[in-house]
């Protein structure tokens, strides 16, 4: 019998603006998982933080598409998001083998599916996106599918929010949409990683434990509660989507790092504007943050420009953006700061365990 198979691989995206609504950080449909506002993020391009997932159709396997994370046996639950981006991408492949009888009906087939990540699950390092995104990848191949990476990321968006930016490299936007049904929810490439090849990313891990808050929990929290949310989603974002892309175009790093850190520091005081609040950055993530700061006033004081911008996710981990220049300096300032040894008591022996770009 006929054995079909793909992998696939994707990185992790970190949002330089965070989507924080009624729907991302808040969405405006639960089961659509629509954001009330766009976002715009970097995928990472280098090797560190990675989902690669392989998807095999084979019609001698058992009734029931079966699903691995990490060696460990998911259940696929009937009308969660792995079951709705599956029956998304089968609904396409049945499309191809419709217009061509000749191909085989792999969509009648039930898959089995084995996804890895290289780093910590669900510890505030977007796993969730890689991870969606790469089933998503790998299925489409497997099922040789003819939908644009833009279409694709309607089926990903599905499967966790952010994986719908997992599908492209460089800087990705989220646009939000209008559409109720979610039909123009969707990523696109805003540049691709070529356009602006000094950018660089230093991922300091200061936790790998798996995070108090889910993010999807965490957020229809805030949407429920926080007043300062409704004020983000209306009044900041927007604006500030509009001048991050220029600043990106522009290759304007002080505009880029400003418009960031800015907006990892709204994000996280809606978080603690939750009801209860939500602490995502811990002691060590707010040294990180001021040591940076401080990196920052020296060089503008001495004429300069900035040297660094910070951003935190959903977790205590900072990804600090620099230009390739000045990255020397953030990893030994960094190190001085916060050495990398094992005999400091957790979480300081993390820190600063990956750097990439
Ligand atoms: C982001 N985050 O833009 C923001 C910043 C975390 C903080 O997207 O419920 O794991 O699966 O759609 O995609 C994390 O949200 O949430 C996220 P679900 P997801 O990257």
């Amino acid at each position: 019998m006929a054995r079909y198979e793909a992998t696939a691989s994707a990185p992790v995206n970190i949002a330089c603006i965070n989507f924080t609504s009624s729907r991302y950080w808040g969405k405006r449909d639960t089961a659509l998982i629509l954001p009330t506002n766009s976002s715009l993020s970097v995928t990472l391009s280098q090797d560190h933080l990675r989902s690669t997932t392989t998807s095999r159709a084979d019609a001698s396997f058992e009734q029931g598409d079966r699903l691995w994370l990490n060696g460990n046996e998911e259940e696929i639950k009937a009308g969660g998001r792995t079951e709705t981006c599956l029956a998304a991408l089968r609904k396409w492949r049945k499309e191809v083998e419709d217009k061509d009888t000749s191909v085989p009906r792999l969509s009648e087939w039930p898959l089995r599916i084995a996804s890895y990540n290289n780093f910590p699950t669900a510890a505030g390092l977007a796993s969730s996106a890689s991870g969606l995104a790469a089933l998503v990848a790998s299925v489409s191949q497997l099922y040789q599918l003819p939908q644009s990476a833009s279409e694709l990321s309607l089926i990903a968006r599905q499967g966790s929010g952010s994986a719908c930016r997992s599908l492209f490299g460089g800087f990705v936007a989220w646009q939000m949409g209008s559409a109720s049904d979610g039909s123009d929810s969707l990523a696109v490439q805003v540049a691709p990683k070529e356009h602006w090849p000094d950018m660089h990313a230093l991922i300091c891990v200061v936790s790998d434990a798996k995070k108090g808050t889910s993010s999807t929990s965490g957020m229809q929290k805030t949407v429920a509660t926080s007043t300062l949310l409704q004020h983000r989603i209306k009044h900041v974002v927007p604006e500030r989507m509009e001048e991050i892309e220029r600043a990106i175009a522009a290759k304007d790093f002080d505009s880029f790092a400003r418009i960031t850190m800015r907006d990892s520091n709204s994000f996280h005081a809606v978080c603690l504007d939750t009801e209860p609040p939500i602490f995502y950055l811990n002691d060590v993530s707010r040294a990180i943050i001021a040591v940076v700061e401080e990196l920052n006033r020296a060089s503008v004081v001495q004429g300069r420009g900035l040297v660094a911008a910070y951003t935190f996710d959903a977790g205590p981990n900072a990804v600090l953006y620099a230009l390739e220049e000045n990255m020397p300096v953030v990893v030994n300032t960094i190190n001085e700061f916060f050495p990398q040894t094992l005999e400091f008591p957790d979480p300081f022996h993390m820190l600063n365990k990956t750097a990439t770009r």
